[in-house]
C-alpha cells in the first residue's frame, strides 16, 4: 500500500441537523432563522426547496447510521440543533430532543462509530435571532448554558466536540455579502456578530473545560490558504489583509486566544472595531481549542486591487485586494470552484510552523457536483469517479503532511448523502450516497464503495 494511515486515523464523514435532520417544526422544534427566511423569500432558495426538505435523519437515523457503517466510518460529525433542544434558545430541554440526540449517539456508539458533535451549524433559533443574534451580548450567555446543557447530557457518551462549524460563514452570509438572513451589510455589524461569536466559543470551552469531563473540545473553520499573484510587495500585502480578514480573525483567537495585533489596529483606523468589555481579552484566552477542525474547499488567489477605493462605497475586505483567476488553475467543472489539492498541505505546515502544531483533522472536503444524474450508469448506481480521484489527490497531500510531521488525524468528507445547502438546496451533490428525492430511497454510489475500502485498509 503507498499510502497508508497513522492507526487510529478518523475516517468519515460531516453532515448538520439543519442539513440533514429535516423535521424541521416537529418533536417540538421551533424555528430557526432558515425556516423564517424560507417563509419571507422563498425565492431567495434554489427550485424554492426549504429546510424542511431533507434526507430526513430524523426519522431514518438508524438506517442512515447502518449506511454509515458500510461505508467504513469510524467516526462521524453532526450538529445538534439548538432549537431542538432549547426550543426558545433559553430554558429546559425539550425531552424529544434529548431522546432523539441520545438514541442517535448511541446508535452511532453501537456501530463502532465516534460521534463528533458540534454545537451551531449556522441554525440560529429564531427566538434569539429576534433578539439580536450574535449581536446582542446577551446571546453568549444563552449560547454558553445550551452547550453546557449538551455537555452535561451527552458528555459522558461524546469525546469531540465543536463549539461552531464555519463560525465566519454566517458573519459572511448574514452581515456582508447578503447570502444568510439577516440579509444586513454593515462591516462594524458584521464584526460585532464575528466577535461576540468568538466569546461564545470561548464561554463554552470555559464551560466544557469546567466539567472536566473526559474528551476534547475544538472548532470548525473553513480555512482558505490566500495565495498572491505574484511576489510584487503589493500583491502580498493584498494576500496578507485577504488572509488577516478570511483566516487568521478566526484562527488566532481559536488557538492562540487572542486576534492579530494589525487586524486590530485596521479595524480601529477604519472605525469598525467592536465594542469590547473588561475581561473579554481573559475570557479568549480560556478559549483556546484542544483541536481543530478545517474544512478545505478552495483557495483564495487575489491581486492588489487595480483601481482606487471609492470611500463612499461601503467598507468591505476587499477594500484591500482584487481576486485573481490564475492562468490554468483547475476548476470542479460541475460546481464552479477551483481545485487545488496541495492548499490542504499548506494549510496542515502553516499550522505546524505557526500554530504549535496543533491538532487537527479535516472536518470537511468535498466535490459539489450539479446535474449529477447524467453520470448514472446503467445499473442505476452514480458512476463519480472525479469524487474518488478528488478524495483521492486531497488525501496525498494530507498524507506528505503527516510524512513532514503535520499533526493531522482525520480525514471527514463532505458529506455522506445528498442534502439540503442552505440556498442552494440541492444544487450541488455532495454524497457517497445518491439521495433519489421523490422516493427517498439512497444508493451508494461508486465513491462509496472506494471510500469504505480506503478506510477499511487504512490507506490506498
Ligand atoms: C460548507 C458548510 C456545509 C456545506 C458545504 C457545501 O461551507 O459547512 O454546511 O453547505 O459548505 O456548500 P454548498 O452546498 O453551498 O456547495
Amino acid at each position: 500500500m503507498q499510502y497508508r494511515f497513522p492507526d487510529h486515523f478518523w475516517w468519515g464523514s460531516a453532515s448538520s441537523a439543519a442539513q440533514a435532520e429535516g423535521a424541521s417544526l416537529q418533536g417540538g422544534k421551533a424555528a430557526t432563522i432558515w425556516d423564517h427566511w424560507f417563509a419571507l423569500q422563498p425565492q431567495r432558495f434554489h427550485q424554492q426547496v426549504g429546510p424542511a426538505d431533507t434526507s430526513g435523519f430524523y426519522q431514518h437515523y438508524r438506517d442512515d447510521i447502518a449506511l454509515l457503517r458500510q461505508l467504513g466510518h469510524n467516526s462521524f460529525r453532526t450538529s445538534i440543533a439548538w432549537a431542538r433542544l432549547i426550543p426558545q434558545g433559553v430554558g429546559e430541554p425539550n425531552p424529544e430532543a434529548v431522546q432523539f440526540y441520545h438514541d442517535m449517539i448511541d446508535t452511532l456508539l453501537a456501530n463502532g462509530i465516534e460521534p463528533f458533535i458540534c454545537l451551531f451549524h449556522f441554525d440560529m433559533p429564531l427566538t434569539m435571532q429576534q433578539q439580536g443574534g450574535w449581536e446582542n451580548r446577551e446571546v453568549i450567555a444563552a449560547y454558553a448554558d445550551y452547550a453546557d446543557t449538551c455537555f452535561r447530557l451527552f458528555g459522558h457518551k461524546v469525546k469531540h466536540w465543536f463549539t461552531f462549524n464555519e463560525p465566519i460563514v454566517p458573519v459572511e452570509g448574514g452581515y456582508l455579502y447578503d447570502f444568510h438572513y439577516p440579509n444586513v451589510v454593515d462591516f462594524r455589524r458584521a464584526a460585532t456578530v464575528a466577535y461576540h461569536t468568538m466569546l461564545a466559543h470561548a464561554a463554552a470551552v470555559t464551560r466544557f473545560r469546567t466539567r472536566q469531563l473526559e474528551g476534547e473540545i475544538g472548532i470548525i473553520l473553513n480555512l482558505t490558504p490566500s495565495y498572491p499573484r505574484s511576489t510584487h510587495s503589493a500583491d502580498l500585502k493584498a494576500a496578507h489583509l485577504a488572509d488577516l480578514f478570511f483566516n487568521r480573525s478566526f484562527l488566532d483567537p481559536a488557538v492562540l486566544g487572542h486576534y492579530p495585533q494589525d487586524l486590530v489596529d485596521l479595524l480601529r483606523e477604519y472605525g469598525q472595531l467592536p465594542a469590547s468589555h473588561p475581561g473579554d481579552a481573559e475570557l479568549l484566552a480560556a478559549g483556546k481549542v484542544d483541536l481543530l477542525g478545517i474544512n478545505y474547499y478552495q483557495p483564495r488567489r487575489v491581486k492588489a486591487r487595480d483601481s482606487a477605493v471609492n470611500p463612499a462605497s461601503p467598507f468591505l475586505p476587499e477594500w484591500f485586494f482584487d481576486y485573481y483567476e490564475m492562468p490554468g488553475r483547475k476548476m470542479n467543472p460541475h460546481r464552479g470552484w477551483e481545485i487545488y489539492e496541495q492548499g490542504i498541505y499548506d494549510i496542515l505546515c502553516r499550522l505546524r510552523d505557526e500554530y504549535g502544531n496543533i491538532p487537527s483533522y479535516i472536518s470537511e472536503n468535498g466535490m459539489g457536483v450539479e446535474g449529477e444524474e447524467k453520470f448514472r450508469a446503467a445499473d442505476g448506481h452514480i458512476a463519480d469517479s472525479y469524487r474518488i480521484e478528488f478524495i483521492r489527490e486531497h488525501l496525498r497531500w494530507l498524507h506528505q503532511g503527516l510524512q513532514e510531521g503535520c499533526q493531522c488525524r482525520g480525514y471527514h468528507l463532505w458529506t455522506f448523502i445528498d442534502n439540503w445547502s442552505w440556498s442552494n438546496a440541492y444544487k450541488n451533490r455532495y454524497g457517497l450516497v445518491r439521495l433519489e428525492r421523490e422516493s427517498g430511497e439512497r444508493r451508494i454510489k461508486q465513491s462509496g464503495d472506494w471510500f469504505a475500502q480506503v478506510a477499511r485498509n487504512n490507506g490506498f
